[in-house]
């Protein structure tokens, strides 16, 4: 914990200023809060490719994760963007008011060096999650830029993923966390 005193004696007037700023990127709220991040084209979700996505949409696994998110006494934010810089401006808004991120930064993790470092910036532990089975699939969706780096990665488990990976990180923060 980091903290900064500002001391003032003004004639007879002893005021004192105390700010505690979190030395760890880590969330100073009671509540535990996670963010779920989805990158590029997964608006499309249920619309498109269910063979290879599934038929729910984003806002059906949306809703249901929050449910779950609720039952566990956690506060659910989601941020979807096509747009590599937007993905990045969200993993630094969450930097010390955000305990876990969930990710699956679609196309961009087999590109993105940039999305890498802000994840590495904001030193906020987060799950790699995909739909589908990436190493099944073509050469070039079997790298990650970010597995290595990850609490965990799931991949080919259908939406069913996103519910695992909250489960993780509610079971990884309850054990690290007195919230
Ligand atoms: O399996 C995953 O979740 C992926 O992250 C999905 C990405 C793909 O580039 C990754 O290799 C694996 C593609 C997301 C595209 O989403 C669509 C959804 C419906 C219709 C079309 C695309």
């Amino acid at each position: 914990m980091i903290e900064v005193f500002r001391k003032a004696s003004k004639a007879n007037n002893f005021s004192e200023v105390s700010l505690n700023l979190p030395d760890n990127g880590s969330n100073m709220s009671n509540n535990l809060k996670i963010l779920l991040l989805n990158g590029p084209n997964l608006n499309l979700l249920g619309k498109r490719e269910p063979e290879t996505y599934g038929y729910q949409t984003l806002s059906d696994i949306v809703e249901h994760l929050t449910n779950v998110a609720n039952q566990h006494d956690v506060e659910l934010c989601h941020e979807q963007s096509n747009a590599e810089h937007e993905l990045i401006n969200h993993i630094h808004a969450a930097m010390g008011n955000t305990d876990f991120i969930i990710i699956n930064p679609a196309a961009y993790t087999h590109t993105s060096v940039a999305i890498r470092d802000a994840l590495l910036g904001v030193s906020t532990p987060f799950i790699e999650v995909h739909l589908s089975n990436v190493h099944a699939r073509e050469q070039f969706r079997h790298h990650s830029y970010l597995s290595d780096i990850a609490k965990g990665v799931i991949c080919g488990l259908g939406a069913d993923g996103y519910e695992f990976a909250l489960l993780s990180a509610v079971k990884q923060l309850k054990q690290t966390t007195n919230k």
